[in-house]
């Protein structure tokens, strides 16, 4: 949009008085982050509103997002930068003496996800709107986001997140499209007089779910989409006299909090509550805005309406979405079934079994008795349909219902038209092993799109140095196309623009070793290798092998202090979910690891470890650019795809890794000598399950250099771990190290050394390093939003 600073100020200061009745002196940061945030509203609000009813006149087929979780982050400057104002903005505050960086730090994090699959859900939400693609979100309003991690003593302990207390400046209550979902109670079928069976029901919990519009605003275009959240509030009719208070507390409860949890099925009563409430009250909107603006009938709504199943969670949508058409629109069971597999796509997003989700048929029957009466009519259907044609062993290999469980991947395949992985690697282990069967019966069905993350956050605001140099390099068009990137290919030899780009990535390191002076009050060298990694803690990540790497070279200083090792920084950013008693005492490990070695005089700062507490999106955006390697060491066929792999490139990091996930496309699209590979590949790792020969105590006691690094957990050489080493010690020995970080320890070492002679050549280092960032434009999450518009969910650009 076209905005002069003037304009600007006046709208500013008015906002500002009016909100506050008070003068731009006067005001805290709060009160001017709050008129600030009015006063983008009020520019993209007009926006919007076009574009809702322009998506309204134009009848296009929209796309629905529907995930338990989602991950913005601050959004000030994501839709400062969406409208093209920043700059705009940014002077016209400075002139008021407001500085926008530190304004913008007010924001709290909208962090109503966990982890990757979250944020994949928010980069998507951006890259739709940045391509004028009509997607809309769908999720909940949690009244608190994922806990804050605080570390206390080395271990980690979570606060609450209540991001709400002042409000959410960019959301819109529609209290008007309020919608009813309902639980528990009995159900019986009654003939309707007019031959077909209508259900009956009585003494069912009602909740009332409010939807909350969030604003998703295209980059420079006029597009801004709709992230709608619901709120469970009690209905307004409800004689709240005669609840008993379980009933009030549940339903406050529904949409209260995120489940903690990444990558784990935690099977509570009140997680089905969550995932039915979201995906009952998105589709009756969805149904309700089709009766009242689309000239077709409900037979033709996949013509106009596609909703994707974000992993299982929201799984329910597909027997749902049969319920409202069988009983409030009254089609015949053929007809629903054949549009809702239409209408429904699904993502599956880990392979690891103890996160694939099933609920046991009585909780699932009790909670929600005529979702379950239709999710046994589908499986009989199917199963007698199938049985003639492909046996019973397949047939009961891939049913919904099976030993008393609902199998929701089961659920979601069937109902769906499409599946796919999110790497080719993850999507080829789905076709070929876990959901093999599946794949036999319904090959047209699966497809793989590969992950991608937003370059608007992830490079133009995080990064605003390497931004810039790359507009004064190859000009603007890459703000629109990420590929335009490899035009910095032509760059590689000039040594002007290789001493540029390490002079920002120098700039990176020192304004992130300002945030470590003051939140861990470490000294960190700005001339050390930044070696950063950043995810959830989980054992098949193995945080531990980086730990183990990084007690090799502690010895390798102990025994000859002169010893010449390049200096590293070892950064960790990372929560454990509150249950995970494993992954706790790894950070804990890390922890007294970084006061041992941090403290070592003989250690004279030449390796330092810095864990850096409460990673989050805002945190993560002072990391990723300073990094120099990004460790992406998963077990190979463990990490579906990684998003911060991506990230970590696109920012010119160097890429440890396994062939696991993306970072088999990172590695085939900047070339093998631009990453470090090592350890087991997925076949060897197969390999050694169907042999069942691994043995990792043998190789606790052959080799020497692990015999002491494991030793040092338990023998008092690592202080203050008395519980947490000798149970880390056993997982690695004693219950034989269930993802092989004994087995690929040696080559993992070995490609350290590799990183450590590559960064002493300072010009060959920095090639590699642009050689990621020119290589990074596959994996902006525009292109892979681009591919599921085109392949799976049919929807075009507006104005398209
Ligand atoms: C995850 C995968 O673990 C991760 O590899 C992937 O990048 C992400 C988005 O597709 O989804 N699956 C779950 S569960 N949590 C994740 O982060």
């Amino acid at each position: 949009m076209e905005l002069t600073k003037e304009q600007f100020i006046q709208d500013f200061e008015k906002t500002l008085t009016d909100k506050y009745a008070k003068p731009l002196i006067q005001a805290g940061q709060q009160e001017i982050f709050q008129s600030l945030a009015d006063v983008v509203k009020s520019y993209y609000a007009p926006i919007w509103q076009e574009d809702l009813a322009y998506k309204d006149e134009s009848q296009k087929k929209q796309a629905y997002y529907f995930s338990i979780e989602f991950l913005p982050g601050q959004m000030l400057k994501s839709n400062l930068l969406n409208l093209g104002i920043m700059d705009t903005v940014r002077e016209a505050l400075s002139d008021l003496n407001v500085s926008l960086d530190e304004l913008a730090e007010v924001e709290p994090d909208m962090a109503i996800g966990n982890g990757g699959l979250g944020r994949l859900a928010s980069c998507f939400m951006d890259s739709l709107a940045s391509k004028g693609l009509p997607g809309n979100g769908n999720g909940i309003r949690y009244r608190y986001g994922l806990f804050k991690q605080k570390i206390i003593d080395g271990y980690q302990c979570e606060l609450p997140d209540s991001w709400l207390d002042n409000g959410n400046p960019w959301e819109v209550r529609r209290p008007e499209q309020a919608v009813e979902v309902t639980f528990g109670g009995e159900v019986w079928l009654e003939d309707d007089g007019k031959g077909s069976l209508k259900p009956h029901y009585r003494d069912q919990e009602r909740v009332l779910a409010v939807p909350y519009d969030n604003p998703m605003v295209g980059y420079e275009n006029s597009t801004v989409n709709n992230m709608c959240l619901w709120r469970s509030e009690i209905p307004e009719d409800l004689d709240v006299r005669f609840q008993n208070l379980d009933y009030m507390n549940q339903t406050a409860q529904l949409s209260a909090e995120l489940y903690p949890d990444d990558s784990n099925y935690d099977g509570r009563l009140l997680r089905l509550k969550q995932e039915y409430f979201f995906v009952s009250a998105g589709l009756q909107r969805i149904l309700k805005h089709y009766k009242k603006h689309i000239k077709a009938p409900i037979s033709q709504i996949h013509e106009y309406v596609a909703v994707h199943i974000n992993d299982t969670h929201p799984a329910l949508c597909v027997p749902e979405f049969m319920r409202l058409l069988i009983d409030d629109w009254g089609l015949a069971w053929e007809q629903a079934w054949e549009i809702t597999v239409k209408v429904m796509s699904y993502t599956n997003h880990t392979i690891l079994p103890e996160a694939m989700e099933k609920w046991p048929e009585d909780m699932v029957q009790n909670l929600l008795p005529r979702v379950y009466q239709i999710i046994l009519e589908i499986d009989r259907r199917r199963t007698k349909d199938l049985l003639p044609k492909v046996g019973p062993t397949l047939v009961h290999s891939t049913r919904i219902v099976k030993d008393g469980q609902i199998h929701m991947a089961h659920l979601s395949i069937i109902g769906s038209h499409s599946t796919n992985g999110v790497a080719k690697l993850h999507s080829d282990l789905i076709k070929d092993v876990v959901l093999h069967d599946f794949y036999t019966i319904y090959p047209e069905r699966f497809n793989n799109k590969t992950n991608g993350i937003a370059e608007r956050r992830w490079l133009q605001i995080s990064n605003e140095k390497l931004s810039s140099l790359i507009d004064e390099t190859i000009g603007r068009a890459w703000r629109h196309d990420l590929n335009e990137l490899v035009l910095l290919k032509n760059y590689k030899d000039n040594p002007d623009f290789l001493s540029q780009l390490q002079a920002v990535k120098k700039a990176d390191k020192v304004r992130l070793a300002e945030v470590i002076k003051e939140r861990n009050d470490i000294e960190v060298n700005t001339e050390a290798i930044f070696d950063v990694q950043v995810k959830r803690l989980h054992a098949y990540k193995r945080q531990l092998l980086n730990v183990l790497h990084i007690m090799k070279l502690y010895f390798d200083i102990k025994d000859d202090p002169s010893i010449d090792i390049y200096p590293r920084v070892f950064i960790f950013g990372s929560k454990a979910a509150p249950g995970y008693h494993y992954a706790k005492s790894i950070i804990k490990a890390i922890n007294e690891i970084a006061n041992l070695i941090n403290n070592d005089t003989d250690v004279a700062g030449r390796l330092k470890i810095v864990f850096m507490e409460n990673y989050n999106v805002s945190l993560a955006e002072y990391i990723i650019p300073a990094a120099d390697v990004s460790e992406q060491i998963s077990l190979a066929s463990k990490e579906a795809s990684g998003t911060s792999n991506m990230k970590l490139m696109l920012n010119g990091a160097l890429t440890m890794a396994t062939l696991d996930g993306a970072n088999i496309e990172i590695k085939d699209a900047v070339g093998d000598e631009n990453i470090f590979i090592f350890g087991l590949t997925k076949d060897e790792v197969y390999d050694y399950y169907a042999r069942g020969d691994y043995n990792a105590h043998d190789i606790y006691k052959s080799n020497p250099v692990l015999n002491r690094i494991l030793n040092a957990f338990r023998d008092g050489t690592i202080p203050n771990i008395a519980n947490e080493g000798p149970e880390i010690f056993a997982s690695l020995t004693t219950y034989n190290d269930e993802y092989f970080v004994l087995r690929d320890f040696d080559d993992y070492v070995r490609a350290q050394a590799e990183v450590e002679a590559l960064y002493r050549d300072q010009t060959a280092w920095t090639k590699a390093s642009l050689a990621n960032i020119a290589n990074a434009g596959r994996f902006s999450s525009d292109r892979t939003v681009q591919e599921y518009a085109d392949d799976i969910w049919y929807i075009k650009a507006n104005k398209a």
